[in-house]
């Protein structure tokens, strides 16, 4: 169990191209383990590796929308590495979306509904799927994160200027 730092907003380190995964070893599978406690520990639903630092194109996510009967969330931690998008679809969904390293702020991002991704998974193998609704939104937060984007990168500079604004003052308060 180990929780890493998360990187935030302004951190260059969240600007970076992320670089492919040359092969699924032990060394990844420790990285997915503390990527997926941090994310955890956060209570988000998905993490990019570049967030705790490691500029390497590894995802995490979780939906944990299921709940047992003891009101725990049932987890269900997905990893995905080398994630490719392959093709889009031109309906389009929009979902309010927040960013741990953008922390407590949220803004409704446009994107497509549907896209069908390619990735191997933490024992390198390859898997193609058509993913749609929430899954489809947090793999394309996600995958722009691993190519430096951030979904404040997606809305309007009033509405971007406006969520860092209430960030700083937010982190000014405590
Ligand atoms: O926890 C998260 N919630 C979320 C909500 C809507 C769309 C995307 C996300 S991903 C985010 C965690 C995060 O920052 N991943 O990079
Ligand atoms: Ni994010």
């Amino acid at each position: 169990m180990a929780v890493l730092e998360i990187v935030e907003i302004p951190d260059a380190r969240l600007r970076a191209v992320s670089k492919p995964v040359a092969q699924v070893d032990d060394a990844v599978r420790r990285l997915i383990a503390d990527m997926t406690d941090t994310m955890y520990d956060a209570h988000g639903i998905g993490l990019a590796a570049i967030q705790v630092g490691v500029e390497q194109r590894v995802v995490v996510i979780d939906l944990q929308a299921e709940e047992g009967e003891d009101g725990k969330p049932i987890r269900n931690p997905q990893a995905y590495v080398n994630p490719e998008i392959l093709d889009v679809s031109d309906e389009l969904s929009t979902y309010s979306e927040g960013c741990l390293s953008i922390p407590e702020q949220y803004a409704e991002v446009v994107r497509p509904a549907r896209c069908r991704v390619r990735w191997l998974d933490e024992n390198g193998t390859a898997h193609e799927e058509e993913l749609d609704g929430l899954l489809a939104t947090c793999m394309q937060h996600e995958i722009d994160h691993l190519n430096g984007v951030l979904f404040i990168d997606h809305i309007s500079r009033l509405k971007r200027d406006m969520v860092v604004k209430k960030l700083n003052k937010m982190r000014k308060m405590g």
